[in-house]
């Protein structure tokens, strides 16, 4: 499961660079401005959080050094050429490190990331779907802030359906299950 998320991934990365290379289109006419990406990962949480974050790239690059542990990205690098910003938490910054490496994750505390841009669009029980026409449930979350737990007896109380107003569990029956907490109304696209 965990090689296939990331054949996936890395199959989406090489194609887009292809894409690139035979459209010819030179990457650094596109390429955002250092200032730019740090604008848009500090806008994913409270200015108290992202002022004095680390500001770090998708592919790792560090674009400015913080002093507190809040760690901003312009974009979720789990999903190519995304552009949700999240500010993360340590324990988040080890999910992420975890689905990246296809390892289990587990804490013993719960972890914090923000998301106050929304998020991508995902299947809400598998996160390796690609098809949102694969008649699973997909969601896309305005601004929202996402928790991990130490046990999912923690959750148990809370709803799995994303539309039924509220906090609910995403990704519930994998490894890589957490709490969202939307703090906008959406509508059921499915
Ligand atoms: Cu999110």
């Amino acid at each position: 499961m965990w090689n296939y998320l990331k054949a996936k991934r890395k199959g989406a990365i090489g194609a887009s660079v292809v894409f690139f290379v035979a459209a010819g289109v030179a990457s650094s006419a596109l390429a955002e401005s250092n200032e730019e990406k740090i604008a848009r990962a500090m806008s994913a949480a409270p200015l108290d959080i992202s002022e004095n974050a680390t500001i770090m790239d998708v592919d790792g690059t560090i674009l400015r050094e913080g002093s507190n542990e809040w760690v901003c990205l312009p974009g979720v690098g789990l999903i190519p050429g995304d552009k949700h910003p999240m500010c993360n938490d340590p324990v988040w910054m080890r999910w992420m490190a975890a689905v990246a490496s296809g390892s289990e994750f587990s804490t013993e505390v719960v972890g914090v990331s923000y998301m106050l841009q929304g998020d991508a669009m995902v299947n809400n029980d598998n996160p390796m779907a690609t098809d949102p026409n694969d008649g699973g449930v997909w969601v896309q979350d305005g601004p929202h802030l996402m928790m991990l737990f130490p046990n999912k007896d923690l959750v148990a109380n809370l709803p799995r359906d994303p539309f039924v107003g509220g906090s609910y569990v995403m990704w519930g029956d994998t490894p890589l299950w957490h709490v969202m907490f939307p703090v906008e109304a959406k509508e059921n696209t499915n």
